[in-house]
């Protein structure tokens, strides 16, 4: 939480930004992966108004965080734009502190350091990473969480449950129907949520999903 942030958008800002890339991908001017989500934009919305998360925050997310980087504050036309470049699996907006990798687990780390940094340099803001549920599933997950708990670190583990990794049913793999951390100590640093995406995991559903 910091400097003052309204949210300005809507579901519906959010919802038609994603069908405008949807619409584009299908004429096939994006030469590069897109992956588009519907069904969780009031979610991230009460997520970022309740954290107020603003100018000084840190927001982390992976190659789905088009809603992400417009929530953060990243003009729509920067968002679009960069999509049509192909980077909308690893959406980067440094002056908005804004970091993406289309890598699984690969910013866990990452923004419990910042976090560390953050509150050993006594600085305001906290980081903020959004993941899916089979990446709360990962070792990496594990061990950041773990060293944010103990450490009493800024930031928050955002967990989007749509209960798929691609096309696999995560419950099938884990082998239980709730998240490791359900009913841990470790949940003081996650926010958990559910929802259906709308959307195939990546594209359109017509070629090949990865
Ligand atoms: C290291 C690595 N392995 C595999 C992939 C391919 N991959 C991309 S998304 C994904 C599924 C992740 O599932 P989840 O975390 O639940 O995300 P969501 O369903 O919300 O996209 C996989 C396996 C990848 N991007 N990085």
């Amino acid at each position: 939480m910091a400097s003052e942030n309204k949210i300005m958008l809507t579901k519906d800002d959010l919802k038609d930004f994603e069908q405008e890339i949807a619409d584009i991908f299908a004429t096939g001017a994006i030469r590069a992966p897109v992956h588009l989500r519907a069904g969780r934009e009031e979610h991230l919305i009460k997520i970022f108004e309740d954290n107020a998360i603003g100018p000084d925050d840190y927001v982390f997310g992976h190659w789905d965080s088009h809603e992400l980087a417009l929530l953060k504050g990243v003009p729509r036309e920067e968002v679009k734009q960069a999509v049509l470049d192909g980077k909308s699996i690893s959406l980067c907006f440094p002056e908005h502190n804004v970091f993406c990798s289309g890598i699984v687990g690969s910013l866990m780390g990452t923004a419990a350091g910042v976090a560390w940094a953050l509150k050993n340099q006594k600085k305001s803001g906290k980081a903020y990473i959004f993941c899916g549920d089979m990446s709360s599933e990962t070792g990496v997950f594990h061990e950041a969480v773990k060293y944010a708990v103990h450490f009493d670190l800024p930031v928050k583990y955002i967990v989007c449950d749509n209960g798929l990794s691609v096309m696999t049913d995560t419950r099938e793999v884990w082998g239980s129907a709730d998240p490791w951390f359900k009913g841990t100590k470790f949940e003081e640093k996650i926010i958990y949520f559910q929802y259906k995406n709308t959307y195939p995991h990546s594209g359109l559903g017509w070629k090949i999903k990865f």
